[in-house]
């Protein structure tokens, strides 16, 4: 029971909250003051509650609150300036102002926000990855996700609720900001929906309160906490709470008041109007250099490499990924720093058997549920976990794409292991094959690509990775690949092989003109350049294991040789050829480029047929280095 004395200290609280929360919309003349002010009374009781210190805010064992509808920033901002974590008057006046960390939706970058949102529906997921996490390290603490009720109609959060079930996350809670109202109105009128017997028929708990009663809202944070289970406080509330001209305002959910109307409202709270102070606050408000401090965020770990596998036989990448994630975690099992592998019922294709055997406690089975395997990832990444989630090209990026965005501005430190990438798939057809992932990974700004070439590097790709921050994509095919081999015929990738980020590798020297190839379609241009060899053609080929990442000095030379080819079993529009095309530009090389690449979606079929298709094959990329050398002169 909470007593009287912090009662009404809450509501005092509440009452400059509210303050703040029309201030700070006002004077940016925009933001979501609505649901804002219906949940400001619950997000002032979770903070006096939690366990956690605002002047120390990245303790690992503290309580997390996730805030998933991230419109409602006034709200955050004014609870947590109130809570302690920074000054209130800092917030209000740079509220949306470019250069300032307090965004129009809430931002990691403020100290006690634990999971950057905006888009509807996946804070559940965030939350249900660091709860997880507790359980994985084995460090006690709770999480608490606000939501709202539109935002309920989103599919990810069924998919997130029936993950806490069947990994009994007890110490997960969720609160449903009940409103009843969302942009264009009454949320039933918008899409229907029983929001208490969506969650109960998942299996969680549910609680009834008034979300503006301080007694009400302590006894449910209390009852939940000694459930036993999963539980959703669904919180009766109004928008605009408080100012009753605003009360049950379908347009206040995103509109600020006029400055008479905010005079207006300050009375009604028995607030002062300090907006003339704001004002000068933000008009001499200048961003600060350097930028945020974006380190704290990094994982920081001495996870092992191991010992390198050297593969001399035909041997798919996907497999010796699974090979060397299951004797990474074997040798670093006393590490501190837990390896955890994430599943999307795809275990036997992308090869996770070996670890899930092993590690069975570190073996994520998500489901079918990308969006919140995608998010869920992320959220144990950000918890001092090494995370792998292994899954197939077209679902663990493409299918997630918004969500693996949402990761990067997180400044997760997510590995994803991506198979069946370009044409080879097997037989599956268009909807399976992912030829865009270099064109959508270029988007993310902190994602790194590797794209090895065959098995060895696949394997010395991951040992690297092992104790690397931050976010990276890892592609394979499918099929077994021949270990790709130097000019003396031992492997190329063998043991005096080590893999750096960046780096191109010169598979063949060559003065011809040059072949840049990346992905699936390596062993085959390494056939069309040895048969040309044959012919007394030297062509260049080097191999780009890190797409995104073009050496510039293997560029420059190769341009100085003349032609240029680009060679990917990629969307010829978005891949390889796009990115090395822009570094040439930037780096002001004048030389023809080829770019040999999937011109449209392909049908069904084998590997080897669908290259010979494309003009993949060794034949096919011969033939046209030919020609192309013919048709230069
Ligand atoms: C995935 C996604 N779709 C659409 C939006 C745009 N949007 C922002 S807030 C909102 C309505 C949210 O309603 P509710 O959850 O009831 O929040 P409240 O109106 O109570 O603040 C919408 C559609 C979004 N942010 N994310």
């Amino acid at each position: 029971m909470t007593d009287n004395e912090t009662i009404s200290r809450l509501q005092q609280q509440a009452a400059q909250a509210r303050a703040a929360i029309l201030s700070m919309t006002t004077l940016a003349a925009s933001g979501h003051p609505g649901g804002s002010m219906s949940s400001i009374d619950i997000l002032l009781a979770l903070y006096s509650l939690i366990k956690h210190d605002p002047a120390n805010p990245w303790l690992e064992d503290r309580d997390r609150i996730v805030v998933s509808n991230g419109h409602i920033s006034p709200g955050v901002y004014a609870a947590l300036g109130l809570s302690g974590y920074h000054d209130l008057d800092e917030a209000v006046s740079q509220f949306r102002l470019a250069g300032s960390i307090y965004e129009g939706h809430i931002e990691r970058e403020v100290a006690g926000v634990e999971w950057s949102s905006g888009n509807l529906g996946q804070g559940l997921s965030a939350a249900a990855g660091m709860a997880l996490a507790s359980r994985i390290k084995n460090v006690p603490y709770r999480v608490w996700t606000l939501m709202g009720d539109g935002e309920q109609q989103k599919g990810q959060i069924s998919e997130a609720r029936r993950f806490a079930i069947k990994y009994g996350l007890n110490n997960l809670a969720a609160i449903v900001d009940y409103n009843r109202l969302q942009i264009s109105g009454n949320i039933d009128a918008v899409m229907p929906q029983n929001i208490r017997r969506n969650w109960e028929s998942d299996g969680w708990k549910v609680l009834e309160i008034d979300g503006h009663d301080f007694a009400a809202i302590f006894s449910a944070l209390a009852s939940v906490q000694d459930a036993g289970l999963p539980t959703m406080i669904l919180a009766h509330t109004v928008m605009g709470k408080g100012v009753p001209f605003m009360e049950d305002q379908a347009k206040y959910h995103g509109s600020a008041l006029s400055e008479e109307q905010l005079d207006e409202a300050l009375k009604i709270l028995d607030q002062p109007n300090p907006l003339d102070k704001y004002r000068k606050l933000r008009e001499s408000f200048q961003a600060p250099d350097p930028e945020p401090d974006h380190s704290i965020f990094e994982l920081n770990c001495s996870l092992q490499p191991g010992q390198p596998t050297v593969y001399d036989k035909t041997t798919d990448n996907r497999s010796a990924w699974g090979a060397a994630i299951a004797d990474l975690a074997r040798i670093n099992s006393e590490d501190p720093t837990p390896i955890v592998v994430v599943d999307c019922d795809l275990m036997g294709s992308v090869k996770t058997g070996d670890f899930a055997k092993d590690k069975p406690g570190r073996f994520i089975q998500a489901g079918i549920m990308e969006h919140n395997a995608a998010v869920l990832s992320g959220a144990l990444s950000s918890c001092g976990i090494q995370t792998f989630w292994a899954d197939f090209g077209m679902f663990g990026l493409d299918e997630v794409y918004n969500l693996q965005r949402l990761n990067d501005i997180n400044h997760t430190n997510l590995k994803v292991a991506l198979t069946h990438v370009g044409l080879d798939v097997g037989e599956d057809g268009k909807t399976h094959q992912c030829i865009d992932y270099i064109g959508l990974l270029r988007n993310l700004f902190s994602f790194r690509l590797i794209c090895p070439a065959d098995p060895n590097q696949t394997d010395r790709v991951i040992r690297w990775l092992i104790d690397k921050p931050g976010n990276y994509v890892v592609t394979m095919g499918r099929s077994k690949l021949p270990v790709i081999r130097g000019e003396d015929g031992q492997p190329f990738y063998g043991l005096g092989y080590s893999f750096q980020y960046g780096r191109a590798d010169i598979l063949r020297p060559g003065n011809k003109a040059t072949l840049f190839v990346t992905g699936t379609p390596a062993a085959n241009a390494v056939e069309a350049v040895d048969k040309l060899r044959e012919q007394g053609l030297f062509l260049q080929l080097v191999y780009v294991s890190s797409p995104l990442q073009i050496d510039s000095e293997t560029l420059v030379q190769a341009a100085r040789k003349g032609l240029i080819f680009s060679v990917e079993d990629h969307n010829v529009h978005s891949g390889l050829g796009s990115v090395v095309a822009d570094r040439m530009v930037a780096l002001r090389l004048s030389a023809p480029l080829v770019k040999i690449g999937v011109q449209g979606y392909c049908g069904s079929g084998s590997s080897k047929d669908l290259y010979q298709a494309a003009g993949l094959d060794a034949a096919s990329i011969a033939e046209r280095v030919l020609a192309e050398l013919k048709n230069i002169g």
